[in-house]
C-alpha cells in the first residue's frame, strides 16, 4: 500500500516542492486549502495536481481537521498553514495568533487523542529568535527566542506547544526551524521576489522606481526546494527531534539589491527608494543559522547557491513579464 501524506498549507511556495518531493517518493499526497474567491489562486503553485488531492479545511476550525485525518487516515501531517507575512502579522495580530498558535494546537490535540501514530512536521520559523544572536554571530537551538512579531510570538508559541505535545504524550512531532528560503514560487510581496520582479519591470520599462523599507536588514536565504528535502529527512528521522535549516550565510537587503541590478546592467542607487509603510515596528535585524546538526546527522545540504537562485528567480521573472 503506498504511504499517503496530508499536507496542511499545500498551495504555498514550500507546499508545492513538497508535494512533487512525496510525489517522486510514491506517496498518496493529500493536501488542504481554504476556499479562495478566484479558485485557480488554490492551486496555481500545484504543477502536478492530478497527483494531489485536494481537500477543503482550515486549521481553526477543529473538526474539518478532523473529518480530514479520519477519511485519509495519513501516516505524515506537514503543517506549512500559516499567516506567514511578518509585516502584515502587525496588521492581524490576532488572526495571526490563532492561525498559527491556536491552529497547531487544534491538530496536534486531534493526534492526542485520536491518531497518536501520526508522524507530524511543524514549520517553526526563524522569526522565532528575535534579535539573539549568539556571540559568534549565528542562531542555533540554544539560542534565546525573544520574537520581534506577532508572527514570531505565535511561531514560538506553536513551537513550544510541539516540544510539550511530544514529550507529555509520546507522540511523534518535529519542529524544523527554518531560516528564509525563496524561489521563483515565492510571493511577490517578500523581499527577494518584490526586489526582483520591480527591478525586472524597471528593466522592460514597465516602472520607474522600486520602494523599499529597511534595506540594512540580514538575512539568510537558501531555495525551498533544498529545504523541502530537508523537512522530509527531520520527520521521517528515528526520533521526532527539533532542527535548524540554514545556509549559514547572511547579506542584507541592499546587497541583494546590489547584486539584482547589476545582473540585470543597472545601478540599483538610481532607483530604490525606502518608504516608512514598508517598515516593522521592531525589525528583526541579523539572521545566520547554525545548520551544523542536520548536515552531520541527516547528512543534509543546500545543493542550490545563494547566486543560482537568484538568477533562477530573474529568469522567471524575465519570461513571465511581457
Ligand atoms: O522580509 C526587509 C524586511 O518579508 C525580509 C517569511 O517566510 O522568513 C520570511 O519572513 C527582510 C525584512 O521575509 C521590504 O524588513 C525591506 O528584514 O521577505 P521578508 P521575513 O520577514 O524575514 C521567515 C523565516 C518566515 O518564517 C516568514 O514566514 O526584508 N524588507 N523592504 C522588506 N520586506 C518586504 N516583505 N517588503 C519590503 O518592501
Amino acid at each position: 500500500m503506498k504511504k499517503k501524506a496530508l499536507i496542511f498549507g499545500i498551495s504555498g511556495q514550500d507546499g508545492s516542492y513538497l508535494s512533487e518531493l512525496l510525489n517522486k517518493k510514491d506517496y498518496e499526497v493529500h493536501g488542504v486549502v481554504r476556499r479562495h474567491s478566484v479558485a485557480e489562486n488554490q492551486s496555481s503553485r500545484l504543477i502536478n495536481l492530478k497527483n494531489i488531492k485536494l481537500h477543503y479545511g482550515d486549521i481553526q476550525d477543529s473538526l474539518s481537521v478532523l473529518n480530514i485525518i479520519k477519511k485519509i487516515n495519513p501516516g505524515t501531517i506537514f503543517n506549512l498553514a500559516a499567516m506567514s507575512h511578518v509585516r502584515v502579522s502587525f496588521d492581524k495580530p490576532a488572526f495571526t495568533l490563532q492561525t498559527n498558535g491556536i491552529g497547531v494546537l487544534n491538530i496536534l490535540e486531534i493526534l492526542r487523542y485520536e491518531f497518536p501514530k501520526i508522524k507530524y512536521y511543524q514549520a517553526s520559523s526563524s522569526e522565532m529568535f528575535g534579535n539573539s544572536v549568539d556571540k559568534d554571530g549565528y542562531q542555533r537551538l540554544s539560542t534565546p527566542m525573544i520574537p520581534t512579531s506577532p508572527y514570531g510570538c505565535a511561531k514560538l508559541l506553536a513551537y513550544n506547544l510541539v516540544r510539550h505535545y511530544r514529550v507529555a504524550y509520546n507522540l511523534h512531532l518535529c519542529n524544523g526551524i527554518l531560516f528564509n528560503h525563496e524561489s521563483p514560487r515565492r510571493g511577490s510581496n517578500f523581499v527577494t521576489s518584490k526586489i526582483i520582479k520591480t527591478a525586472v519591470e524597471i528593466k522592460k520599462g514597465k516602472k520607474k522606481k522600486l520602494v523599499l523599507g529597511n534595506l540594512d536588514s540580514f538575512r539568510d536565504w537558501g531555495h525551498s526546494k533544498d529545504y523541502v528535502r530537508a523537512i522530509y529527512e527531520i520527520v521521517n528521522y528515528k526520533k521526532p527531534l527539533d532542527w535548524i535549516v540554514a545556509t549559514g550565510e547572511a547579506r542584507s537587503i541592499r546587497d541583494l539589491c546590489k547584486l539584482v541590478f547589476k545582473k540585470l546592467g543597472m545601478n540599483y542607487l538610481d532607483y530604490v527608494k525606502q518608504d516608512k509603510k514598508y517598515m516593522r515596528p521592531e525589525e528583526l535585524k541579523y539572521l545566520r543559522g547554525d545548520s551544523s546538526q542536520i548536515r552531520k546527522a541527516l547528512k543534509w545540504k543546500p545543493n542550490i547557491s545563494f547566486e543560482d537562485m537568484v538568477e533562477e528567480i530573474i529568469n522567471y521573472w524575465k519570461k513571465n513579464i511581457q
